[in-house]
């Protein structure tokens, strides 16, 4: 096991709620699950997982606070969609509080609520592991988006970000830039595969 592993984890059950917590160690056992399907490395992956929502610990209010303190600027539509921001200030978190230099990891966090065009294999399995983690029972489609998951990456991550986008236009909620970048992106690419 990584050594770091069992340090990051004690530190953050004492600082994120216990389902936050929880959340984060399920999404750290999916993405090593996806991992060990598409040939990712399991400890990178683990540790992309544990940690892509350590900046949870503070309300969107402080999350901005933060961003503003260590220089980490926010766009007009991250401002407009706050609860998009900690992805952001997480990969600051990540690299500053727990050492993570790896640059796919940090990646990978910072766009694992939004996603992004041309994402990397581990950005696709974290954004996709922290949707499909078992812990999780909002969503109606959920066993097949699980059961797709492990079968096309792709298509389970443009269907993730369809129903993200339809759930945000449905309940009146902004949409960042990012999200909307990166459905169009992928839409894209799926209709010139076709
Ligand atoms: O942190 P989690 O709750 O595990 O999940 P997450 O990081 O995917 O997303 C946090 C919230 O952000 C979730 O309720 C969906 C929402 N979200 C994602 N993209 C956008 C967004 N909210 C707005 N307003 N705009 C977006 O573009
Ligand atoms: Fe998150
Ligand atoms: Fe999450």
């Amino acid at each position: 096991m990584n050594s770091k592993i069992l340090s990051i984890r004690e530190d953050l059950a004492s600082r994120l709620k216990p389902g936050r917590y929880e959340h984060s160690l399920s999404v750290s056992f999916t993405c090593m699950a996806l991992a060990m399907k598409y040939g990712f490395d399991l400890d990178r992956a683990e540790l992309a997982g544990i940690l892509h929502d350590c900046a949870k610990c503070y309300d969107n209010t402080a999350i901005i606070e933060k961003c503003r303190k260590y220089g980490l600027e926010l766009t007009e539509g991250e401002l407009q969609a706050p609860s998009v921001i900690h992805a952001k200030l997480g990969a600051f978190l990540a690299e500053h509080r727990y050492g993570v230099t790896d640059p796919e990891i940090l990646s990978a966090i910072a766009c694992h609520t939004t996603g992004k065009p041309e994402m990397s294999l581990l950005d696709k399995i974290l954004y996709i592991a922290d949707y499909i983690e078992p812990r999780r029972n909002k969503v109606e489609a959920l066993p097949e988006i699980r059961r797709l998951a492990f079968e096309d990456l792709d298509e389970a991550l443009f269907q993730i970000m369809e129903g993200t986008l339809h759930y945000l236009e449905s309940s009146g909620s902004y949409t960042d830039t990012m999200t909307q970048k990166a459905y169009h992106y992928y839409k894209k690419k799926k209709e010139e595969s076709k």
